[in-house]
């Protein structure tokens, strides 16, 4: 995942790290010789005018300027030093699927971080570099939500609400989520709100069946509502940890759609709605995302099928500009295939420097 991306960004780092030792180098840094020092130390007479260009090297404030360059050892980076590469990696970003508005308040965020910034001769631009672009991508990125926690902190059964269109992945991701909260100890229960067709109900339950995971479902056509409802209480009535509420992603009209999920969150009052949507559908999935966070409300989002999505650029976009933590991304269609999102785990890889 994010190949392309990854190589691409380690090119442009070297990039920046020659410009900038370039810049660094073409700094007219004199030798701290004796002779220099003394100059300096003698300085009260200003040197007598007329004497050509050397001379004027020696005038107060440029010496100044000098001592703070020679003694203090650091270099002032300026606009022009990092336009280059700053161009470069802005159009790395945007072949990589990253959405314009996103691109910019990364390079944005860059050049203000390194416009003005001095930086001490004796440490490593790599580093600068580095550190530069991460938190640029980490501001982009905001926090991640770790779903355990989330669950720890709160009363039992916390109810997890799943929404988001057809075929982008939510009955998978259902599954995945059980799986994962089962092998971190806690105890599913999942609720097949998915009603709209007999299909989906069989679908959630045959994964259910397969992670040892019980289903509380009704007949196809049934008031999903009344089925999460039911699941909620079989969670009280047996001490279960989670309830994972599927839902249907498809109903007469988007405005049915949109009525019945606001029904479910009265009904069932969930603790986390999560929003779930595909990490290549890049903009769709925000105009999306933006509709159902408008109709049920959104406070996490799963990405899925980031496994089909080599450049990530999408993902990153997506998650910016949703504006709400990613809980996962969907890795493929194994039950383990999901990955806990942490935006410094994303760009340590991006930026290769697992560690
Ligand atoms: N490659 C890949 N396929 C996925 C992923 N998540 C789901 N799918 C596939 O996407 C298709 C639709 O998934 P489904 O869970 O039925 O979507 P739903 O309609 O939103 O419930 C299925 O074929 C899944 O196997 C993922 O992370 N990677
Ligand atoms: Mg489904």
């Amino acid at each position: 995942m994010f190949d392309s991306l990854k190589k691409k960004l380690q090119n442009i780092r070297t990039k920046f790290t020659s410009n900038i030792e370039e810049a660094a180098g073409a700094e007219p840094v004199p030798p701290v010789t004796e002779g220099f020092e003394e100059a300096q130390a003698g300085e009260p007479e200003p040197p007598v005018s007329g004497e050509g260009p050397e001379k004027e090297r020696e005038k107060p404030t440029l010496f100044n300027k000098m001592k703070v360059l020679v003694r203090e050892r650091e270099v002032l980076l300026r606009e022009k030093d990092i336009e280059e590469p700053l161009f470069e990696l802005e159009m790395v970003l945007l072949e990589n699927d990253v959405a314009l508005p996103v691109t910019d308040e990364i390079i944005g965020r860059m050049r203000k971080d390194l416009v003005g910034r001095q930086r001490r001769i004796g440490s490593s631009v790599d580093d600068l570099v580095a550190s530069t672009l991460r938190s640029a991508l980490c501001g982009v990125l905001g926090e991640g939500l770790d779903l355990r926690d989330f669950i720890e902190a709160r009363e039992r059964p916390v109810k997890v609400l799943f929404t988001g269109v057809n075929g982008t992945g939510k009955t998978t991701t259902v599954a995945k989520v059980g799986n994962y909260l089962q092998k971190n100890g806690f105890s599913v229960v999942i609720g097949a709100g998915d009603t709209f067709r007999a299909g989906a109900i069989e679908q959630i339950r045959t994964h259910a069946d397969r992670l040892g995971i019980k289903t509380i479902q009704h007949q196809a056509g049934a008031d999903p509502s009344a089925v999460l409802f039911d699941a909620v209480q079989y969670a009280k009535a047996h001490d279960i940890d989670v309830v994972l509420a599927d839902t249907a992603g498809r109903f007469h009209n988007r405005a049915n759609l949109m009525n019945q999920l606001e029904k479910i969150r009265r009904v069932m009052k969930p603790d986390l709605v999560v929003y779930v949507d595909e990490a290549v559908a890049g903009n769709d999935a925000v105009v999306r995302a933006d509709e159902f966070n408008r109709a049920v409300g959104t406070d996490a989002v799963v990405l899925t099928k980031a496994d089909m999505d080599p450049k990530g650029g999408a993902a990153i976009s997506v998650a910016h500009t949703v504006g709400k933590p990613i809980l996962f991304l969907g890795t493929g269609q194994g039950y383990d295939d999901i990955i806990p999102f942490e935006p410094r785990v994303v760009v340590d890889e991006l930026l290769g420097d697992e560690a």
